[in-house]
């Protein structure tokens, strides 16, 4: 099925896509739809994987990654921020108002307060008390779907046709000082190619970074792919070169230029929420692993 507009992203987030369905609705661009969707995630203190709320690392830091993609093929992203509600918003500033296209750490929180952004405490108390009790015994170890709702990935298509796409994360909870994920990484977490489609990632950064999953996706459905084919595929190569793919998740979604969708992940556990003309609704995934 081909619809468009549309918008889908990772995990249950049906907050998110009605915020970006609604600015196309409107009239917006893909771009802006995009920006806000991701910003109600990010704003919600409740969601231990995004923005404020999210699950620190093993010093007790949250640490933020994120990225934009338009229509042009520009890209703006953030890498190991700290102290900001909304990396989605400074990753966009990366790529409209600066010379480069990733900024880092202090860096980017700085360039962050020069654009207006305030000084925030991203640690909630219930975050801090999930990290005192990982620290008892400090095992790390990625988890398998945390909880069914998670890194928001989001893909959308205007009224216009044009596509564009974001990503967002506060990575995986307890990992190293320093360790950035897939989700703010081009071609990794995310890719758009506006005569081709898009495609995100969510779930063990190191195995999508590995095998430059989203642009795979994307370049799978410039050959002719279809959307589902591409993301069947990208996963295909992950478990084909890692046999530990029991103990960790990947789930991709995509979409192509007629508005047709795809999502597959390795294990059961997966969904995405897409907003069409017709609903707003959270989908079950189907998964490698059966
Ligand atoms: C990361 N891919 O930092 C992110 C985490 C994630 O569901 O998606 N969790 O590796």
């Amino acid at each position: 099925e081909s619809t468009i507009p549309v918008v889908i992203a990772t995990w249950n987030v049906p907050n998110s896509t009605k915020k970006a369905w609604e600015v196309i609705e409107n009239g917006g661009a893909a771009l802006d739809a995009i920006e806000q969707g991701c910003m109600v995630e990010e704003a919600n203190a409740e969601g231990q994987s995004v923005g404020i709320g999210g699950l620190p690392d093993r010093d007790g830091n949250v640490t933020l990654d994120a990225c934009i993609m338009n229509k042009e093929g520009n890209y703006g992203a953030v890498v190991y921020l700290q102290n900001i509600k909304h990396p989605i918003s400074v990753a966009r500033k990366v790529m409209e108002n600066t010379p480069h296209v990733i900024l880092a750490g202090k860096g980017a929180e700085q360039f962050a307060y020069a654009e207006g952004f305030q000084k925030e405490n991203l640690l909630t108390e219930a975050s801090k008390k999930a990290w005192e009790g990982w620290k008892k015994t400090s095992e790390y170890k990625p988890i398998i779907n945390i909880e069914n709702h998670d890194t928001i990935g989001m893909l959308a298509i205007d009224k216009n046709g044009d596509i564009s796409g974001g990503c967002t994360t506060s990575g995986l909870a307890y990992k190293m000082a320093g360790r950035v994920g897939d989700s703010p990484i081009i071609g990794s977490g995310l890719f758009i190619d506006n005569e081709v489609g898009g495609a995100t990632a969510t779930g063990l950064g190191e195995e999508v970074l590995k095998t430059v999953g989203s642009f795979l996706i994307v370049e799978l459905m410039r050959q002719g792919k279809s959307p589902q084919e591409a993301c069947e595929e990208a996963i295909g190569r992950i478990v084909s070169k890692n046999k530990d793919f029991k103990d960790f998740q990947v789930g991709y979604i995509a979409v192509n230029k007629k508005g047709e969708t795809g999502y597959f992940s390795i294990h059961e556990g997966f969904s995405v929420t897409k907003h069409s003309e017709k609903e707003n609704i959270n989908i079950p995934s189907k998964f490698f692993n059966k």
